[in-house]
């Protein structure tokens, strides 16, 4: 790296200023997930040395044991948000409701989702986890921001990113203007530019699905790995399965793959699959479409789908678009319907 390497906050202000409405309040909002998430990395990579490992005791809204790292990376994103003030509303994986940005803090333009610490249960066995966002321009005109403002489709951000906490902590974002990574100097406490444009490879070598689940996928998921397996691709492909979304991600993006979470039977209480479609699902699929990828819940584009509710789960094949459209084509045979429009 050299001093010619731009840092994330000279990127963002480099492309702002290249939008002549900027105000800077983008450029301050996308600061506070930096730093939001320089302070996790720095609790993340500590983890196993003081006491902030293990759990809480308690449960999230979605019912699953909180980890105290879980908490600490929440309770930073929505601190540092508030105080942006750029931000009008906010909702988190591990918040039951919406966190309306009130007095004191100045209400700001923009509305942010998040899941602030993807893959918490692979914490203690020091496997990538991931933080990941997701950026609206509020509807509301002013004061504290509303549910319209964030139940929004992923066609609808301006922005969308994450952070993995890995063998090195990466920052990748897109405004729809390509998809570009950046990668944290400890020494110097800032994001460098490592990749601008990112675009995933061209043919998929890997593809990425807990195997387990196998007995309890529906049919159209059976034919569309069967195909992978044992069809024309037969040999082009490696299965890797980290079980941490934003690993799993990143790592197709990278080298070139697919990755899928489906709807299937095994658990009852999770018809429409585990994933959560506002700050998991839309932002990836912003990336990925961005990266030249694409994202479907087996039927519709991933963008296309309007949240009902913040906690909203929804199946998830993402990456590759040649896979991806081939799973919609097999649940497409599976249901009698040609690939339905928006696949
Ligand atoms: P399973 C992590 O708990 C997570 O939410 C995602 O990061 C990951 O892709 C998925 O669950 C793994 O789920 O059921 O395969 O362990």
């Amino acid at each position: 790296m050299t001093h010619r390497t731009p840092t994330l906050a000279q990127f963002i202000t480099e492309k702002e200023h290249a939008l002549a409405v900027a105000t800077g309040e983008f450029a301050s909002l996308m600061s506070a997930i930096a730093l939001s998430t320089k302070l996790i990395s720095r609790e993340v990579n500590k983890a196993g040395l003081v006491d902030i490992l293990g759990l809480t005791g308690d449960r999230n809204i979605q019912g699953e044991q909180v980890q105290k790292l879980d908490l600490f990376a929440n309770d930073t994103l929505v601190r540092t948000l508030a105080r942006s003030g750029a931000v009008c509303i906010m909702g988190s994986e591990e918040v039951a409701d919406f966190i309306p940005v009130a007095p004191p803090h100045t209400c700001g333009r923009y509305v942010v989702v998040f899941d602030p610490l993807d893959g918490s249960s692979n914490i203690d066995v020091g496997a990538p986890i991931g933080t990941i966002f997701a950026i609206y321009r509020r509807r509301s005109s002013d004061g504290p921001g509303q549910a319209t403002d964030l139940l929004r489709p992923g066609r609808e951000q301006v922005a969308a990113g994450y952070v993995i906490y890995g063998s090195s902590t990466i920052f990748v974002y897109s405004t729809g203007e390509g998809v570009h990574a950046f990668t944290l100097d400890p020494s110097l406490g800032e994001f460098l530019l490592t990749d601008e444009g990112l675009r995933i490879p061209e043919q998929a070598r890997i593809y990425s699905i807990n195997d387990a689940n196998a007995p309890w996928w529906p049919p159209a998921v059976s034919h569309w790995v069967d195909g992978m397996r044992h069809g024309a691709g037969k040999g082009r492909y490696t299965a890797r399965y980290i079980g941490s979304l934003v690993a799993d991600f990143h790592r197709n993006l990278l080298r070139g793959g697919v990755f899928a979470y489906p709807a299937d039977t095994r658990d009852p209480a999770l018809p429409d699959g585990k994933l959560r479609l506002l700050y998991e699902a839309a932002p990836l699929a912003f990336l990925a479409r961005g990266a030249g990828g694409h994202a479907s819940d087996g039927y519709r584009d991933i963008l296309d789908i309007v949240p009902d509710s913040l906690h909203q789960r929804t199946a998830l094949f993402i990456g590759n678009r040649e896979e991806v459209e081939a799973a919609v084509a097999c649940y497409g045979q599976e249901t009698g319907r040609g690939s339905s429009g928006g696949s």
